[in-house]
């Protein structure tokens, strides 16, 4: 229906909101596409502009995903869908606002890996399987310093997550869903899959200078 295809729209744009390369234009007059790994996430923010606006660039883009999947209360309330497809919804929508900030329509369609956004949308679906999640991206980014080895596990195991019985979800196109959006956010780090494997991916360190 109509509602539907508007939640669908409205997802897909408040995913394409370019939080790194707006921010970094506007307060810092840097594209951060033109530096570092020249991804528009988190990551590359606080590599390229610093501590501040990397956190600010983070908390937004996890915003995004998790207001995506609020819009499904909406259509709830409007009744053109239904609770048993409620969370099937939030997924759907996750899932465009993930893809608006992979493919920006608002930043020539070259955004993010979609980590932070994942992870808010996550979180809007299925709070306990997000806090496992970025428990095992702190556990493995803390070892390793690599932000991409601690995305890339926390994607791999997130579908794994809705395979055990306490997070099954109850539509199985729920599930199908979950390995999409993991396959999706690895495969994006597919140049960082290379560097680790070279022993060239860059190591970030919160509380020490910069890169590397
Ligand atoms: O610049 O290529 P780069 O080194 O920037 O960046 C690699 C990085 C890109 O991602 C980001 C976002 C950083 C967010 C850090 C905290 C995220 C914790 C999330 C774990 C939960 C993920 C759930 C995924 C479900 C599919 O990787």
């Amino acid at each position: 229906t109509f509602y539907i295809a508007v939640a669908c729209a409205m997802a897909y744009l408040l995913g394409s909101i370019p939080t790194a390369v707006w921010f970094g234009k506007r307060f810092y007059g840097v594209d951060v596409r033109e530096h570092g790994s020249g991804n528009a996430g988190a990551t590359n923010t606080f590599r390229v502009l610093g501590k501040k606006a990397g956190a600010i660039v983070f908390v937004i883009d996890v915003i995004k995903g998790f207001a995506s999947t609020m819009i499904a209360y909406f259509l709830l309330e409007k009744q053109v869908i239904s609770s048993e497809n409620f969370m099937l919804y939030q997924l759907l929508l996750g899932v465009l606002a993930v893809l608006g900030h992979i493919f920006p329509v608002f930043a020539g369609f070259r955004g993010g890996k979609g980590v932070a956004t994942s992870l808010g949308m996550v979180l809007g679906v299925y709070p306990a399987v997000a806090a496992l999640c970025f428990g095992v991206f702190v556990l493995v980014f803390g070892v390793s310093n690599y932000v991409s080895l601690g995305s890339i596990t926390a994607a791999t195991l997130f579908p794994l997550l809705l395979l055990l019985p306490a997070f099954k979800p109850e539509n199985p196109l729920a599930t199908v869903g979950g390995f999409i959006l993991g396959a999706t956010v690895v495969a994006m780090h597919h140049k960082n899959i290379k560097k680790l494997i070279k022993g060239e991916e860059s190591k970030t360190f919160l509380f020490r200078s910069k890169d590397k």
